[in-house]
């Protein structure tokens, strides 16, 4: 049994597994890549160990590294978080092998939801439905694509059986156009996943993107969680989740029916730990698998404010070889939870990522608001990781308080040195389909669109010096004294020169 984690991992993600494991008494053990030498994970930890240079490939990716350190600092389990390993079935293999704990899914879980027309098959054999495409788990030759086609109808996508994240999938439209996309498709998963199979399904046009949170022990329990509703995302990145969404709202039977499938699709690939099922749900509320998420994923916090539960802590139980200590009918939704993903981006500048040192913040407190972050002021954001500055998450009796509470904490949050998307979640709060609940997955891109930026944005680079040293001298008393609920317009700029008139 083990009583000291390694977190494979960095950022947000790593604090807030960190955190799990101080809650329940265990000795934590951080790695780190040059780059993050001063970050909060690595202080946060009882022990650190450099993995080496900042790309990825030379140290979160070091699969071997990380378990020789596991081994000689004497952790046993090792926490994958999101991304990096978390889904690679080897290296959880690896971990087994080198007699330490995974906290995640069994290799051969890993392996067969990875593979997406193996876990179509799979889940189909289990009663799960799937979208209309193609059958089996080989791979297919394009003549036989190109046969099967017309069956399945048109439009329909492309997909790459290795993928995820929409890398290698083709809109077709009609027959003709499909030899050059198939191509195409081919091509790009070959170049992301080194595998270039492919797989068809129908288009199904208007959907949302929910998906169902589940937990499962080693012991043959498994409960899900309730929905998180994903839909508000660009270019297959997630700026928005929250829990319940509001398409299933107070629907309980399509609630209890998506969570019974979910359920199911776990099982049939015998599931332990925590995952994410995820659905398309199209306009007549028809569901449709898409993929499991064998991991923790970045959105957990929305379940965990309207569960009460807490996921990190679950799965280092299971990982324990616990029981999972309630059942479905223990499990309540209660509230309404909304997460915006702040991000090192330039809404007003097509996202371009922003990179700098973050000289001054203000995080957003109070009742009903929580701040997963892995950055501090001082630290700089490098161009060698995800954008991800922090999660800003609240929880409101219902969805019109969570909304009012999101645009409060939006208004206090201040951060000074790098562009954010602050500003875009604003508007996104603001936009009456946002606020209806009106929104597919095309939402973001098609119908979207940012107020004007505001007045000497940017212009000025001596004033965000300025306001920064202001910060740093008067940071409570400035909040204090600026900050005033109902205000909407609370722009570093707006503020400063407020400020200053307060000082004459
Ligand atoms: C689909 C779809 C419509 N019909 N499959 C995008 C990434 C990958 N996880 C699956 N994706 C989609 N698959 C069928 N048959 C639409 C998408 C899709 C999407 C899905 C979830 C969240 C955002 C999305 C944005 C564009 C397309």
């Amino acid at each position: 049994m083990f009583n000291k984690v390694l977190i494979a991992n960095r950022g947000e993600i790593a604090v807030r597994i960190l955190r799990a494991c101080r809650e329940l008494g265990m000795q934590t053990v951080a790695v780190y890549s040059e780059a993050d030498r001063h970050a909060l994970h690595v202080r946060y930890a009882d022990e650190a160990y450099l993995l080496g240079g900042a790309q990825s490939r030379d140290s979160y990716l070091r699969g071997d590294k990380i378990i020789e350190i596991a081994r000689k600092c004497g952790a046993g389990a090792i926490h994958p978080g999101y991304g990096f390993l978390a889904e690679r079935a080897d290296f959880a293999q690896a971990c087994q092998d080198a007699g330490l704990a995974f906290i995640g899914p069994r290799p051969s879980a890993i392996a067969a939801m990875g593979d997406k027309a193996v876990a179509r098959a799979t889940v189909t054999r289990a009663g799960v439905p799937v979208v209309p495409g193609t059958e089996g788990e080989g791979s297919l030759r394009d003549d036989e694509l190109l046969q099967l086609a017309p069956q399945i109808g048109f439009p329909l996508l492309i997909k790459a059986t290795a993928g995820g994240g929409g890398k290698g999938m083709r809109e077709v439209r009609f027959l003709e156009e499909m030899p050059g996309l198939l191509n195409a498709a081919r091509r790009e998963a070959e170049a992301s996943f080194g595998d270039g199979n492919v797989y068809l399904e129908k288009l199904v046009e208007g959907a949302r993107h929910i998906e169902i949170q589940i937990l499962a022990d080693e012991h043959g329990n498994v409960v899900h969680l309730g929905e998180r509703e994903c839909s508000l995302q660009r270019r297959h990145q997630k700026l928005l989740e929250e829990s319940p969404s509001p398409f299933v709202g107070e629907n309980e039977e399509l609630r209890q029916r998506m969570g019974e499938v979910a359920v199911r699709a776990a099982q049939a690939v015998h599931y332990v730990n925590a995952g994410t099922i995820e659905f398309l749900v199209d306009k007549d509320k028809n569901f449709y698998f898409l993929e499991m998420n064998t991991r923790l994923q970045v959105e957990h916090p929305v379940t965990e404010l309207v569960t009460g539960l807490d996921i990190v802590k679950e799965q280092i139980r299971i990982a324990r070889g616990r029981h999972l200590r309630y059942q479905q009918s223990d499990v309540r939704m209660n509230g309404w939870a909304i997460e915006c993903r702040i991000n090192a981006e330039d809404p007003y500048n097509n996202f371009l990522p922003s990179t700098g040192r973050i000289s001054h913040s203000i995080l957003p407190t109070g009742p009903g608001v929580r701040v997963d972050t892995g950055v501090f002021p001082g630290f700089e954001i490098s161009p060698y990781y995800d954008s991800l500055i922090s999660k800003l998450i609240v929880w409101g009796e219902t969805r019109a308080e969570a909304i009012l509470r999101m645009r409060r904490a939006l208004e206090e949050y201040k951060i000074v040195g790098v562009r954010t998307n602050i500003p875009f979640h604003q508007n996104l709060m603001d936009s009456h389909r946002f606020m209806g609940g009106q929104f597919d997955t095309r939402f973001v891109e098609e119908r979207f669109s940012m107020d004007a930026p505001e007045e000497g944005r940017g212009s000025r680079p001596e004033i965000a010096a300025i306001f920064a040293t202001l910060v740093a001298h008067r940071e409570t008393q400035l909040a204090a004294h600026v900050i005033r609920r109902g205000e909407r317009d609370t722009s570093n700029w707006k503020w400063l020169s407020r400020w200053e008139r307060l000082q004459r």
